[in-house]
Order: C-alpha cells, then sequence, then structure tokens
C-alpha cells in the first residue's frame, strides 16, 4: 500500500497535500491510503466543516513492512510518525530549505522554497494533466492562502499565486471566504489561549540550549493581546518553564492587517531579539510588515550561536 502523509500534528498545508495527491494516485490507480497522526488545529477543522469532505484516517501504530511512504510538506525525519522508517520514505515534497535529509535514502526529494507545499503538489497535478476535485481545490486553495498570509508575507512567489487563481476557478467559494477561513483561528480566549500558542509552538535546541518561538496568527490581533495580556503573559510564562527554555519569543500575526507583535518576557530573550533585528530593546513592538516564523529563526539562532562563543 502506498501510504501518504504529512509531520505530527499537520496544518492545513500538509493536510490539503495529502488530500491532493491521494486524488492524483488512484487517478491512476494506484492503492493509497492518506493518514495523519496527531492533532489538527482550527484551521484544518474549518476547512473540514465548510467542504463536509476528509478523507484522511487518524493513524498510531505499526504499518505493514511492504508499505511504502509519500511525505508531504516535510522533509524532517524527527518530525514523523515514529513507527514510519525513513528507508520506506519514496518521495517527499517540502518548501523549506533543510539539513536533515539524507536519512531519507531512497527517496526522490521535491524541495523547492514556495510559499506552500500546495503549491508544488498543484504543480504536479497540473504536469500530470489530474484535476483536482472542487473540494481538493478547496484545500489546496485554503492551505496557500493560509501559508502566505493571503499572499502578503514575502515567501509568497508567482507560482503560488499562480495556483491559487487556477484553484479559486475551481472551487466556488463565496467572496468572504478567507475572511471566514482566517476568523475561525481567531477564536482565541481566556480558556483556550495556552492549547493555541502550544498547538504551534517551535522548539529548536542551539548549541545545547533549547530556544522556542510561538506563534499565533489570528485578526484583530493588538486587540486581543491588550484584552488578553495578564493571561498571555501566564501562558508564556508556563511554557517556557515547562518546556525549559532558555530563551523564548512570541510572534502575533495580523492576518488581515499585515503587522506583527513581538513579545519577550525576559531579559536576555529581549537582548537577543534586539540584535537579530536590529531594532532597539523593548520587550514589546509592532513591526510594519510580516515577519514569518522561517524568517526569525535564521536570525536568532545566528545571535544565539555567537553569544555561546
Ligand atoms: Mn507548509
Amino acid at each position: 500500500m502506498t501510504i501518504v502523509t504529512s509531520y505530527d500534528s499537520p496544518d492545513i498545508d500538509g493536510i490539503a497535500c495529502m488530500i491532493a495527491y491521494l486524488e492524483l494516485l488512484h487517478a491512476s490507480g494506484t492503492p493509497t491510503k492518506a493518514v495523519y497522526y496527531g492533532d489538527l488545529g482550527l484551521e484544518v477543522e474549518f476547512v473540514k466543516t465548510f467542504t463536509g469532505y476528509f478523507p484522511v484516517e487518524k493513524h498510531s501504530g505499526d504499518y505493514d513492512p511492504g508499505d511504502r511512504f509519500i511525505l508531504l510538506d516535510t522533509a524532517d525525519p524527527e518530525a514523523l510518525e515514529p513507527t514510519i522508517p525513513p528507508e520506506h520514505v519514496a518521495e517527499l515534497f517540502d518548501h523549506r530549505e533543510l539539513v536533515f535529509t539524507e536519512q531519507f535514502v531512497n527517496a526522490k526529494k521535491i524541495i523547492e522554497l514556495v510559499g506552500s507545499c500546495a503549491t508544488l503538489i498543484v504543480e504536479r497535478l497540473r504536469a500530470q494533466q489530474v484535476t483536482p476535485s472542487p473540494n481538493a481545490a478547496t484545500y489546496l486553495y485554503s492551505a496557500i492562502v493560509s501559508n502566505t498570509v493571503n499572499f502578503k508575507n514575502s515567501v509568497t512567489t508567482k507560482r503560488d499565486k499562480d495556483a491559487a487563481d487556477y484553484l479559486r476557478a475551481l472551487a466556488n467559494l463565496p467572496d468572504d471566504y478567507v475572511e471566514q477561513m482566517f476568523r475561525s483561528k481567531s477564536n482565541v480566549s481566556a480558556d483556550n489561549l495556552y492549547e493555541v500558542i502550544l498547538q504551534d509552538l517551535s522548539i529548536k535546541t542551539i548549541g545545547g540550549t533549547r530556544v522556542g518561538i510561538a506563534q499565533i496568527e489570528i485578526i484583530n490581533l493588538e486587540l486581543t493581546i491588550n484584552k488578553l495580556e495578564g493571561q498571555l503573559m501566564e501562558a508564556l510564562n508556563r511554557l517556557k518553564r515547562e518546556e525549559h527554555l532558555e530563551y523564548f519569543f512570541f510572534s502575533g500575526i495580523d492576518l488581515l492587517e499585515g503587522y506583527n507583535v513581538l513579545l519577550t518576557i525576559d531579559e536576555k530573550s529581549e537582548a537577543v531579539l534586539s540584535k537579530a533585528l536590529h531594532i532597539p530593546r523593548q520587550p514589546r513592538r509592532k513591526t510594519e510588515a510580516i515577519l514569518m516564523r522561517k524568517q526569525l529563526w535564521p536570525n536568532i539562532e545566528a545571535i544565539i550561536r555567537a553569544l555561546k562563543q
């Protein structure tokens, strides 16, 4: 059996790619299953409810020794379901630069720096003359809009825009679809703030030191932060302690207005962020344009590595 899957707790990009790739393989008569491992976020739940279509199974436990895997939206062996042997991965697609792909000894690797992995999958479908179903087109379109923050962030390429135009024509969506989707993941309250931040927390070990960047993407960001300031500080302090983070950064992105609010809760992290972004020291600052977490990581990593020397 061919299994298409993504990383632990996939986002809308991973899920959309699985659904479309499943259609591609079914079109060629290949017995294929799409599976995910872990949990799903608010954005996936929105598209799932909107389409009423979710041909992906939750999986845990062992696979058949004969199963072959296609990995979508990841090329990181650490991020996989632990029962997937890296040498059984036949093909992988990702849109981030990576360093750990050598474990996938038998995989054909498609790694190209576009805004969304969904764009690479759309290009593959079009090359093979397979048209995605309207529901698959809705997932793929949602993934591109989400990853590019509605084409506003600097990882957006013309290839992402072309793919999105092609999908929008297939998907038959209401005019306010993007706003509906962004609103759905903006349901942040005192009750779920900690879980929402934990769900999308990124941690790296840099020279033996644990470093975290939390990111939330919502509408009405400043208003929400002002309203939930006490709870936000409490959640960040709790995560820093529970995850044993020596440095910790919070990045909020306003989806409709296109800016970040960056927060730090300790002086050491504040000093690193100030150096990383060449800005004055402040515990809270608002940016002019959107900075994605994958753009923050290299700068922060370089400063922390320099401090360790
Ligand atoms: Mn992605």
